[in-house]
């Protein structure tokens, strides 16, 4: 196992960050996040590998793939923070330590919104910080791997 790698996943319609509905996720572009994440790691020696989907299917083979030579996940699950089990099962099984962001303050928005799939299998957790909570993440997620 690489112990200087991260995996950021980004679900469904993030790939539009930028383009719609600024006055909920701001003008910053899926591009921005990657770019924070891997300068953010790259400060305390980390690579990043980045991955976006609207299939969930090629979310969790990218998931299990990274239990061979990731140390950790960035994960903003995007919709499926409020639908899948399977999602929450893949990153169950890998056991990497993981950290959920959300931009938007998700527990002032709908009900439905309210509930998460993945926050028990995350140690970390930033909702509504923004773009900016991608860096609170990964500092936060590389403190905990590095037991700070
Ligand atoms: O606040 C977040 O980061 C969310 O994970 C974003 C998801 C939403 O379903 C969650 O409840 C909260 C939606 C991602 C779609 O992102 C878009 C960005 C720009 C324009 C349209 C969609």
């Amino acid at each position: 196992m690489n112990s200087r790698r991260l995996l950021l996943v980004n679900g469904p319609n993030l790939n539009l960050l930028g383009t719609r509905e600024p006055e909920i996720y701001g003008h910053e572009t899926l591009a921005d996040v990657e770019r924070l994440v891997t300068e953010t790691a790259a400060a305390h020696s980390y690579e990043v590998r980045a991955i976006q989907s609207n299939h969930e299917g090629l979310l969790l083979d990218t998931i299990h793939e990274s239990r061979l030579d990731c140390a950790g996940i960035v994960i903003n699950p995007g919709g499926l923070t409020h639908t899948s089990v399977v999602l929450r099962d893949a990153l169950s099984g890998v056991g990497l330590p993981v950290a959920e962001v959300h931009i938007s303050d998700v527990m002032q928005r709908e009900p439905f919104r309210h509930h998460s799939y993945v926050a028990d299998v995350a140690i970390v957790h930033v909702i509504g910080e923004g773009v900016a909570g991608y860096r609170t993440a990964t500092e936060r997620l590389i403190a905990a791997i590095e037991g700070a």
